[in-house]
């Protein structure tokens, strides 16, 4: 323990941008070695359907199933594992999941036209996907909820048929995983995993439907292959590590928010957690808890690497130092554990998920708050959003043209296809001018 060391940053060294810049660095694994062995599985998957997803999951799972059919499992298989379940392991799951269901709910998007003076309408219609492929990682990083995370909201959205793949190593099931699966509504489950399964989802097989988008986390090679299968089906985010940002004014305590920290950090050693405060006796304090909490650890390797090599705790001068480095970061997670955080809303531009007030852990939104878990990572909450209803239903725009209003949009249309040299767009435009057919 004694030369365990966490980044501290102060606002005021002159270097503190670019040490700031330094600790966010973060690489993306893009590996050419990877790429290469991935488009050869994507291809063969491609070419050969249920022979080659079989043989690579007998060699990379060491799964003995000797026909393409034993890789699925019924659905009285996932009510079983549900009905198994301990009562308060059932009871949890069901909870949660009513409350995600409940909070995504509100997500639903609606249909909508509006006439126009000449009667002519314009609308847009939301549609559900068909079908949708959630990936489920197997071993240590299978994590019911976010079966639940991926699952529900497709549901909700009215997604017709979810497939999920999970792999078996060595045949071994989850069985949080198939009662998850169960509860959250998933229509077909396939126990395939890595670029096979991606492949398998994306072309299809003799056995697998071709899904319409890939959602759900999953390794270098699940994460290659689903960058390889974009644009012939959808994908939901690459993730990134988990990241935390707390932002504390030193009134919550130290214990509590060390373990936050931890609560990201053991994920994996690659997880980022940050404390930011203006108060500098309670990061010593927060660093004296991290000190004292640690060895109590399951997962204390984990935690330790992970803060040693990514965490940090930030002293600034003031609010306003905070809320800069907030949007900075664009966290994942972002826990404003201070008296107001109502008044710091307005502020806070960038971040995945917020967590508001010294009682709200992040945990919490892990697992039962209501809003998803699969959040943009790395800075990319500058620029998207968790998954949502939304990311499995499309819009279609509609366009009902009067008499009158084709007349009067016929005449604009037609100039501007003149404009452009395109003169079937400007015909086909013009005999539905009046008198000039
Ligand atoms: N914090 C993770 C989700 C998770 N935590 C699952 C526990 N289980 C994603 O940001
Ligand atoms: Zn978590």
């Amino acid at each position: 323990m004694s030369n365990f060391e966490i980044t501290r940053l102060v606002s005021t060294q002159a270097d503190f941008n670019r040490q700031l810049d330094h600790l966010l660095a973060w690489e993306g694994v893009s590996n050419q070695d990877v790429q290469h062995r991935v488009s050869e599985i994507l291809h063969r998957v491609r070419t050969q359907g249920d022979r080659a997803v079989l043989e690579y999951t007998q060699q990379f799972d060491q799964v003995p199933a000797t026909s393409f059919a034993e890789l699925e499992l019924p659905q009285a298989r996932l009510q079983a594992a549900l009905d198994t379940l301990p009562a308060n392991q059932r009871q949890a799951l069901e909870a949660a999941a009513q409350r995600v269901r409940a909070y995504h709910e509100r997500q639903q998007q609606t249909s909508w036209q509006y006439q126009e003076v000449d009667g002519s309408l314009l609308g847009q219609q939301i549609t559900p996907m068909d079908r949708v492929g959630v990936y489920v990682p197997g071993g240590k990083a299978a994590y019911p909820s976010s079966v639940l995370m991926n699952v529900i909201p497709a549901h909700v959205a009215g997604v017709q048929e979810i497939i999920m793949v999970v792999p078996t190593p060595k045949g071994e099931l989850n069985e949080l995983v198939l009662a998850a699966a169960c509860l959250a509504g998933v229509t077909r489950v396939f126990t395939i995993g890595g670029a096979q399964a991606v492949a398998a989802l994306a072309y299809g097989t003799e056995s697998v439907p071709a899904v319409d988008k890939i959602v759900g986390p999953g390794n270098i090679y699940v994460a290659t292959a689903k960058r390889m299968v974009f644009g012939h089906v959808g994908i939901d985010m690459i993730a990134g590590p988990s990241e935390i940002l707390v932002v504390c004014d030193g009134q919550t305590p130290a214990d509590w928010i060390a373990m936050d920290l931890f609560s990201q950090a053991e994920h994996d050693e690659d997880a980022q957690s940050i404390l930011v405060s203006w108060d500098a006796d309670f990061i010593e304090q927060v660093s004296a808890s991290i000190e004292k909490l640690l060895p109590t650890m399951e997962r204390a390797e984990i935690i330790r690497t992970s803060l040693q090599q990514r965490g940090a705790l930030i002293h600034v001068a003031d609010q306003q130092e905070a809320v800069t480095i907030i949007n900075r970061i664009a966290p994942e997670h972002l826990e404003l554990s201070v008296e107001d955080p109502q008044a710091w809303l307005p502020s806070v531009r960038h971040a995945g998920a917020i967590f508001m007030g010294r009682y709200t852990a992040e945990a919490l939104g892990d697992y039962c708050a209501g809003p998803n878990h699969v959040l943009p990572t790395s800075g990319t909450a500058r620029f998207s959003s968790p998954l949502g209803v939304y990311d499995f239903q499309k819009r279609s725009s509609l366009i009902m043209c009067s008499a009158q209003g084709a007349h009067e949009l016929g005449q604009i249309a037609s100039v501007l296809a003149r404009g452009e040299h395109l003169s079937a767009h400007a015909r086909s435009a013009e005999y539905r001018i009046k008198n000039q057919s």
